[in-house]
């Protein structure tokens, strides 16, 4: 396979580019000349392999954390500049590019088409989510979309984005052209509303599911009174909203229901802690991504609330970012839904094979280097650590060190204990990698559609098809993954069926938090089930080591 990146920097922009030769013709491909665009105003990094494919999968992934507040007076708008590394999000992209290349590799998914890649770094932010949907459908330099990107590749379908707040609004766009988008971690409830979303899939439950699952735990614990604590978004908002409905209608009670503000605010947060210690509610739901939980978390313990039993929403029951052994005494004993694990062949190869030296240009790759090995790569503009964040008093860390230690190049991936390269809670990575699926089975079965032709069938073909045909295939797709499940969805765009381990945070013999899968809740069609293991004993967090009290 010939293989050569190009990087698009200019200024503002950055895109690589990989070559990779179609299937059967590897040996005649010649490398491609440098090519430099000026992208208007777009500033976003990511990915790009789409030249000589039939058709192109866009991504959107949160590589960084955050965007950074721009305070300049600025004459016209700019796209804002990110920071905050986000290992996680660099393992997910990672592994679309990977099933990607699995599947260009397989003779029996597309024989006879190749797949390219499209992938940006939404920031966690929904205006660039939207920024990035746009450049995808517009091709960059037009200002209607016409389903091409830059090279001419044909845009299929897009898998992403990561937060529903960024998924909502991206889909909005989509959704006018039927694009068919496949969600692997927005869970909001809203999606599943046909008419607003109506080319919207996901690989992953919606929280109408997880919720109905709390409330189905806070039943077998016997606890009526329960306080909930949410992030303020659309994520922790709708959460919560459905998981109330849920448990008024079990004649449960609500004790506090308070947010937590995504952007610092002492006031607010305070408002949260105060609601958390008056009140004589035990046990307490919350809502959250992890990567808006940290200064909650500081607050418990600066607070030193101990003695609650929290359950944890899916997005923060195996993060590695909070299931530290300093947060035990505050956190340990919660339980929570997991999306289930999966081992998939082959990436742990594919996500140790990432090296700075391979390419100058790759400034994701420099920074996770960087990032994760605390030095400078030399020579490089790449910036080290940023954090423009307001802290906990409220003023605003500029931290824009670099690490006097130069990096050698020599630094060792084994050495390291990090998310990215973890691969024993493979959980979401599972779904990005069933997302890519997704589009690429439902594309094959379209171009199969070219087999049957016959004198009264009309079919699509590959590359010009219309963007709601590959929604039509993905709307009546069925396929078992790797690991033996199924995927199919319902005419909300949810999958039909799936299930979620209960986990439950213990310390392990070295002292470090275990995940011990307490259970699972399983759900086909209108069937729902809590089952719990009768070995596995549970942590509880309590005084007396006992399930909580909480009437
Ligand atoms: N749904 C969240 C985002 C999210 C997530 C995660 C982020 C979920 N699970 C795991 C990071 C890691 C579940 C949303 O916004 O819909």
């Amino acid at each position: 396979m010939a293989s050569r990146r190009t990087y698009l920097v200019l200024g503002v922009l950055l895109f690589v580019w990989v070559k990779l030769g179609t299937k059967g013709q590897e040996e005649e491909e010649e490398d491609e000349e440098v090519t430099c665009r000026l992208l208007g105003k777009f500033d976003l990094n990511g990915y790009v392999d789409a030249k000589n494919h039939s058709v192109v999968i866009g991504g959107l992934f949160p590589i960084h954390s955050r965007t950074i507040p721009a305070n300049e007076s600025i004459l016209e708008p700019v796209s804002a500049k990110c920071e905050g590394f986000n290992f996680r999000g660099f393992r997910w992209m990672k592994t679309m590019i990977h099933t990607i290349q699995e599947i260009n590799e397989r003779k029996d998914i597309l024989p006879k088409h190749t797949l390219g890649y499209q992938i940006f770094d939404t920031c966690c932010t929904v205006s660039k989510a939207m920024e990035s949907a746009l450049v995808m459908l517009t091709g960059q330099e037009e200002n209607k979309p016409n389903m091409r990107n830059s090279t001419g590749a044909y845009l299929a379908g897009i898998v992403g984005s990561g937060g529903s707040a960024l998924s909502i609004a991206a889909s909005r766009v989509l959704g006018l052209y039927f694009l068919p988008q496949v969600g692997y971690a927005s869970t909001c409830s809203l999606l599943s509303d046909e008419f607003q979303f109506p080319s919207y899939f996901r690989t992953i439950a919606s929280d109408t599911i997880q919720s109905q699952a709390m409330v189905k735990l806070i039943l077998h614990f016997g606890w009526v009174w329960v306080g909930t604590i949410a992030t303020d978004d659309d994520y922790g908002k709708y959460g919560v909203k459905v998981f109330k409905e849920n448990l008024e209608s079990a004649n449960l009670c609500v004790a506090f229901s308070e947010t937590i503000p995504k952007v610092y605010s002492n006031e607010k947060m305070q408002k949260a802690v105060n609601a958390i210690k008056g009140s004589s509610a035990k046990v307490i739901v919350l809502y959250a991504s992890d990567l808006d939980l940290s200064p909650f978390v500081l607050e418990m313990v600066y607070h030193n609330i101990t003695d609650r039993t929290w359950i944890a929403s899916e997005a923060w029951i195996t993060s590695a970012l909070l299931a530290k052994p300093e947060y035990f005494p505050y956190f340990g004993g919660s339980i929570g839904f997991a999306v289930p694990r999966s081992d998939i062949p082959g990436l742990k190869e594919f996500l140790y094979d990432v090296h700075p030296s391979k390419d100058p240009n790759d400034v994701l790759t420099i920074e996770f280097w960087q990032t994760a090995f605390n030095c400078t790569w030399p020579n490089s503009s790449v910036p080290y650590n940023l954090d423009h964040r307001v802290n906990m008093t409220g003023k605003e860390d500029r931290l824009e060190a670099t690490s006097d230690r130069l990096c050698t190049g020599e630094e060792r991936l084994e050495d390291l204990k990090n998310t990215y390269l973890d691969v024993s809670q493979l959980r979401i990575t599972n779904n990005v990698r069933q997302a890519v699926y997704t589009l690429a089975y439902a594309l094959d079965e379209l171009s199969r559609c070219e087999e049957l032709k016959g004198p009264d069938q009309f079919c699509p073909y590959i590359p010009t098809f219309q963007p709601q045909e590959l929604t039509e295939y993905v709307s009546s797709l069925r396929f078992t993954t790797h690991d033996g499940r199924k995927v199919e969805f319902d005419e909300s765009g949810d999958i039909k069926e799936g299930n979620y381990d209960i986990l439950n945070w213990q310390l392990d013999d070295n002292g470090e938090v275990a995940f011990i899968k307490l259970g699972e809740y399983t759900f086909k069609e209108s069937k729902y089930e809590l089952r719990f293991k009768k070995e596995s004993p549970i942590f509880w967090n309590t005084e007396s080591s006992k399930v909580p009290y909480s009437v």
